[in-house]
């Protein structure tokens, strides 16, 4: 008897796994926030929910700067500053929020200011689904936030 329900569930699990390694995770709104001429970084903002399994993303990239990190900000002693992350969690099943205040990619040594209307080419490089390529819109989004991340 237990042969024969081993027989029955194996190949399940086993298909189960394979397929949800392969689907990517889903990205949603993605923005970056429009920079004045001269800056140096820009902050993108996304939502990346699991498509079944957990996922890592790993690194970012962008033609449009010299390198992308994740960043988390931190308040500390009532003064905002940010730290850079070597992973961000993608909990299976749920979804990681970037948001103005906490977390984020930053873009670093732009090549270009991030004109609102305009969109930027991202990469997002994750351990188990590889990469998800993205455009994403760049944001005028001054008038709606206090802090610049
Ligand atoms: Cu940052």
């Amino acid at each position: 008897m237990i042969w024969f329900i081993r027989a029955l569930i194996g190949p399940t699990l086993a298909f189960g796994a394979a397929s949800a390694a392969a689907a990517p995770p889903i990205v949603t709104d993605a923005w970056i926030r429009a920079t004045p001429p001269g800056a140096v970084t820009a902050a993108a903002y996304l939502t990346i929910a699991s498509a079944g399994a957990g996922d890592r993303l790993v690194s970012a990239a962008s033609p449009a700067a010299g390198t992308v990190e994740i960043h988390t900000t931190v308040t500390q002693a009532g003064s905002q500053h940010m730290t850079s992350a070597a992973e961000l969690v993608v909990p299976a099943g749920g979804s990681v929020r970037l948001e103005p205040g906490g977390q984020h990619l930053m873009l670093i040594g732009l090549k270009a200011p991030m004109v609102p209307g305009t969109t930027v080419a991202l990469s997002l490089r994750f351990a188990e689904a590889g990469t998800v390529a993205i455009d994403v819109p760049v944001i005028d989004a001054r008038a709606q936030a206090s802090t610049p991340h």
